[in-house]
């Protein structure tokens, strides 16, 4: 509450005081360590700037007598929540200032701070640098005369160690890398914002759900879990999901991964599972791999992973893209409406372009052509104007609904199914806008699960409060101190005033003496916002504990490690199965161990007696006898089969926008009907790509000249989702002479993805040994053989296979080819 103070210098004495009163009463107020005993010094005084300043000082402080607010912070003495904490609006703007002297402007020094000011909350223009027309400088602004020499005692002498210039620029070159993040290494990231549908009032005061067609800025970091921040992109691997909301409220961020469950129940096995999963110790071997003894040891004697590895053993850790897949917030968060009611709530982010994967030979080869592959993809969507865009769904439920669930929603390792739980579409994420430089944006935002606005609580998920300590502890480290939220990426849009100070590398410059909390002479300011305004913890989060013993045991529910596992496995399509089968095989084939291997076969066995021995018998091993269960006879499921759960659920609104197709080009090739695939393609939103035996120009058949613009060599089939190849048979010739030829079609038939066949080009099949049919004898509908005269017909139908992302009727294992 803000009311204005009594006037200074209203208790002044009526009669006139002698020059020597008022000369005493201005000297006063010039000392810094001993004052006046009156009140109020003379009016006649206040003329001059110091008595003003004393004066005002005095009233800010006798306008606070004592502590209003002290005895709400006892239980029985409180009203309605904390109350809002005591303001005075200084009498003067000098009173709150930390020198009079701030009146004195210069060209560095500036303006005096105007009331309530933050620059730090202001757009990042406010720290955007660009160098166009200037000229280079040291870091103290110094013009550089010349950035190529050292300075020596003559032209053959040694360099001088008064080469300030060469110091300080080897000096900052060698503090360039900072600690990379200890997972979540390698990301990318965007600029974007989110929108509300409807305002959610009756669920949550979170300012980004408070109006239809609010707009909240967001920013959004994608990333794999295991590897380095050199990896791969295409590690079978977990993908994080993180996303910042700049709220008006204050930042709120959503840190989830791309699947709903995770490995573990208890932070207190955090660091255990990360240093199973990260290259071992003594040789630093694998990189980027869950592939490893040490992983599936862990794993393998922490039956509650099993769901997990479900998710990580399926085509959802091979991501064809960002822009398809999904984002989960995990755990179980809460929603807090004004009234202070609170229900539980799992936050699902859906890709419009519907979910979509890589398979596993794919993934491998592209990690080796293309290293970058999904950062390159979410840049050139972006830059192209293709801005990625997810729904945000809840899924709301409360307390009393989840006490009856068969499973525990505290549990990380636990979905709530959508058959039980329906998700709501409540507002959309549209990423549209690269950062101007990866460094300063990418790598130094630090998301952080503790990051929550007022509306949003969390649960006493047991996972969720060791990473409510851990992320702004490892900033600390990782950005080098406490002020890692003044860095511009992190700075909230909404102003931030408290009475932190100091630390390493502090931006902001406070104004001011005042430090602390209650204050009067500073009005009492920053004061506290109160129950009315500020964030408040759920109450009803600590009531719901059952017992208040200190204890460290789990629920009995989380005993449950299987019949979600399988859930999600009887809820996959065939062909997905089959990877899931598939990868175990691949994992477990790469543990040297058979007793780390068996374990783990032997925990399938609870999940399903298919998969297990499917897995066994692609390892060549007997079929062990099934793990113990912690738990004999878990409670029925509410839901056996869950079509959600499956990636065919979602195929998305895409279409071909943004896929990246390859037509074949050499000297001899039909140039009339490449051209106008090519147009055709790219008018419906597709990438297409010449790619040639080599770069640059190639004479057609009928005349034409088409310029390649990738090689067979630099761009390899696996980086494409479909191909075209071209009629003519001399430049077919010219292909098949070419050994990457029958390399790219044999990959793109084994990557299930369509090929276009022109006149000529169909002896390319032939010598790729492509079936002609499927293995069921029936017609290939990704394949598709045909004239150019009927070019029209070929393209549509080829554009409707690209629609469908994949034809896995073609899959087989071992591959046909
Ligand atoms: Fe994280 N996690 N995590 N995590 N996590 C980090 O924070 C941690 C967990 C997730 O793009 C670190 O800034 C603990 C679950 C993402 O910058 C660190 C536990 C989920 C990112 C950390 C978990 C996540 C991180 C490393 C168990 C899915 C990348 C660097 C108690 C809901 C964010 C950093 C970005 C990053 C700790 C478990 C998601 C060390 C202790 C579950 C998306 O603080």
């Amino acid at each position: 509450m803000v009311k204005k103070s009594q006037q200074p210098g209203a208790d002044a004495a009526a009669s006139a005081p002698s020059p020597a009163t008022l000369a005493a009463a201005q000297a006063a107020a010039r000392n810094t360590d001993s004052g006046p005993a009156q009140s109020a010094p003379p009016e006649a005084a206040l003329s001059d700037l110091p008595t003003q300043k004393a004066a005002a000082t005095q009233a800010l402080a006798a306008a606070q007598p004592h502590n209003a607010a002290k005895a709400a912070e006892h239980e029985g003495l409180a009203s309605d929540g904390a109350p809002m904490g005591q303001s005075v609006e200084p009498p003067i703007p000098a009173a709150g200032a930390s020198t009079l002297s701030e009146l004195n402007l210069n060209a560095k020094a500036g303006e005096a701070a105007a009331a309530g000011q933050d620059p730090l909350s202001q757009p990042l223009q406010r720290t955007r640098v660009d160098a166009t027309g200037q000229r280079l400088t040291t870091n103290q602004g110094v013009p550089v005369a010349d950035n190529q020499n050292s300075l020596k005692a003559g032209a053959r002498g040694p360099v001088l160690l008064e080469d300030f210039i060469l110091r300080e620029k080897i000096t900052h070159f060698d503090h360039e890398r900072i600690p990379e993040r200890i997972v979540h290494a390698r990301g990318s990231g965007a600029h974007g914002f989110f929108e509300c549908y409807e305002p959610l009032h009756s669920l949550t005061m979170a300012a980004p759900f408070q109006e239809a067609g609010k707009v909240t800025p967001v920013f959004v970091r994608f990333s794999t879990v295991a590897g380095e921040r050199g990896s791969k992109d295409t590690a079978r691997d977990v993908r994080g999901f993180a996303v910042k909301f700049y709220t008006d409220e204050g930042n709120w961020d959503l840190v989830g991964n791309n699947m709903p469950v995770f490995f573990i129940q208890d932070a207190m096995k955090f660091p255990d599972l990360v240093h199973a999963v990260k290259p071992e110790p003594h040789h630093g071997m694998p990189q980027a791999a869950s592939a490893h003894d040490t992983f599936w040891d862990f794993v393998g004697l922490m039956p509650e992973s099993t769901h997990m590895l479900m998710w990580a053993m399926s085509d959802r850790a091979l991501p064809r893209s960002y822009r398809t897949m999904q984002g989960f917030g995990v755990h179980t968060f809460r929603l807090v409406n004004a009234q202070g009611e609170s229900r539980f709530v799992k936050f699902h982010w859906q890709p419009r372009l519907g979910t979509h994967s890589l398979v596993w030979d794919e993934a491998v080869k592209i990690s080796g052509a293309d290293p970058d592959y999904h950062r390159r993809d979410l840049w050139e969507a972006i830059e192209a104007g293709e801005y990625p865009e997810w729904e945000l769904g809840l899924q709301v439920f409360t307390e009393e609904e989840a006490q009856a669930f068969s499973f525990d929603v505290l549990d990380a390792t636990k979905i709530v199914p959508e058959e039980l739980v329906p998700v709501q579409v409540v507002g959309r994420l549209v990423l549209n806008r690269n950062p101007d430089n990866f460094f300063a944006e990418t790598e130094q935002v630090a998301f952080c699960a503790a990051h929550v606005i007022r509306g949003i609580d969390f649960s006493n998920d047991p996972l969720l409060a060791g990473r409510i300590h851990s992320y702004v502890d490892t900033q600390i480290s990782r950005l080098g101190g406490p002020n890692f939220h003044e860095i511009p990426i992190n700075a909230p849009v909404a102003p931030v005033h408290n009475n932190q100070r100091d630390g390493m590398h502090r931006q902001a410059i406070h104004r001011g003496r005042v430090a602390y909390e209650p204050n009067s002479l500073a009005g009492g300011c920053p004061f506290q916002a109160g129950a009315a305004q500020g964030f408040m913890s759920v109450r009803s989060r600590q009531e719901a504990q059952e017992s208040r013993d200190k204890v460290r045991i789990k629920p009995e529910k989380f005993a449950d490690h299987y019949t979600q596992a399988r859930l999600f496995f009887d809820s996959q399509s065939p062909v997905e199965q089959a990877h899931i089968a598939a990868a175990f095989r691949f994992e477990l084939s790469k543990v040297t161990v058979p007793a780390v291997r068996e374990r783990v076969v032997a925990s399938l066995r609870n999940v399903s007696e298919e998969l297990a021995a499917q897995v066994a018998a692609g390892l060549g091993m007997p079929l062990p006898a099934a793990l113990p269960r912690a738990l004999p006879t878990p409670a029925e499921p509410e839901v056996r089969h869950s079509s959600a759960l499956s990636l065919m659920a979602r195929p998305g609104e895409g279409g071909i926008r943004t896929r990246k197709i390859a037509l074949l080009v050499a000297d001899g090739v039909d140039g009339a009907s490449l051209q106008a695939l090519v147009g055709k393609l790219f008018e419906a939103g597709a990438v297409p790509r010449l790619v040639g035996p080599r770069l640059g120009a190639f004479a057609t058949a009928d005349g034409l000249t088409l310029q390649a613009d990738a090689t067979l060599e630099n761009s390899p089939g696996f980086l494409f989702d479909a191909l075209v190849l071209p009629d003519g048979a001399d430049g077919v010739a010219a292909l098949s002479r070419a050994g990457q030829t029958l390399e790219f079609v044999k990959d793109q038939f084994r990557h299930c993805k369509p090929i276009l066949m022109l006149g000529a080009s169909h002896a390319l099949a032939t010598l790729a040994d492509l079936p002609p049919t499927l293995p069921d004898g029936e017609p290939d509908p990704g394949l598709l053989i045909g004239d150019v005269a009927d070019l029209d017909a070929l393209a549509d139908a080829f554009m409707t296979a690209i629609a469908r992302h994949r034809h896995f009727e073609r899959d087989q294992d071992p591959p046909a080819i």
